[in-house]
């Protein structure tokens, strides 16, 4: 990924000014106000902490002005720290749960920038501030070429280790099932004992319904869900909950 610090900033502003007006506004930010970059990070760095809490509530795209912002996060030392603590804090957590052998003992990993990273989509897509484009990220699943988010990967080892169950629940549809298993398997993911997509029937159906549908389909088939990895909201909340739930960051969107 080390190239891509240096290329990303590069690319994005290629982006803008290849794009329309919105980007306009934030090549003149910049040029105009060259020492403006630290009032931004102060302020990036605060959206970004109400993101994460979900003080922030829904949103569409990022502001503009913290483009650069995110590109960097995302690409940097801290989101990688960011969830190295989140999995240490899983691991924690987990090792405190009598796992009793019946195979019933599960924990949840949600897909989408918690087993797999989409940054190389994202550096290319405006890192959210384009709005979302369905088409062209599902041409992007479609080569399954995502790579592993280390911190979670050794998570998912390391909870196998303590004779967890895993269960994969993504948003991702059915059809995108092959594509999906072949890219996991390929980054080294192995093992899972349910592999959950939207069927026909969850087209449409916001994802916080969704996911809590299942779980509650694995509560009546005697699962006992620990815990729960997700770095979206939407992952985590509703009805039932897993015992401890466990949010990844992610600036980038926010998905009901
Ligand atoms: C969305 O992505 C598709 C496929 O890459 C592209 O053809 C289309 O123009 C994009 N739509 C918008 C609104 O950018
Ligand atoms: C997925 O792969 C299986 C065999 O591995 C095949 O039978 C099935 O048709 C594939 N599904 C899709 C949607 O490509
Ligand atoms: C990043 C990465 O390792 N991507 C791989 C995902 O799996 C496909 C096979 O479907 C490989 O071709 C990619 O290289």
């Amino acid at each position: 990924m080390g190239s891509l610090r240096f290329l990303s900033p590069l690319l994005l502003f290629l982006s803008a000014i290849a794009s329309a007006a919105a980007s306009q506004s934030l090549l003149r930010m910049v040029s105009e106000n060259p020492a403006s970059g630290d009032t931004e990070d102060l302020y990036c760095d605060s959206w970004r902490l109400s993101v994460e809490t979900n003080n922030a509530g829904y949103w569409e795209t990022i502001p503009a002005r913290c483009l650069q912002f995110v590109a960097e996060y995302m690409n940097g030392e801290r989101y990688a720290s960011d969830s190295d603590v989140v999995a240490a804090e899983s691991l924690a957590f987990a090792q405190t749960v009598q796992v009793a052998g019946d195979g019933k003992d599960v924990w949840i990993f949600d897909v989408d920038e918690t087993l797999l990273s989409n940054v190389p989509y994202y550096d290319v897509h405006g890192y959210g501030w384009e709005e979302f484009n369905e088409t062209a990220f599902d041409e992007w699943v479609n080569l399954a070429k995502a790579p592993a988010l280390q911190a979670s990967l050794r998570l998912y080892e390391e909870l196998l280790g303590l004779g967890f169950q895993m269960i994969l629940l993504t948003g991702r549809a059915e059809a995108q099932r092959n594509a999906t298993e072949k890219n996991l398997s390929f980054v080294g993911y192995h093992s899972w004992k349910r592999f959950i997509l939207r069927e026909a029937s969850d087209i449409g159906k916001k994802a916080v319904t969704y996911k809590s549908e299942r779980r509650a389909q694995l509560e009546a088939q005697g699962y006992r869900i620990h815990g729960n990895s997700g770095d979206q909201w939407s992952d985590l909340l509703g009805s039932p909950m897993a015992m401890r739930s466990f949010k990844l960051p992610n600036p980038m969107y926010y998905i009901q």
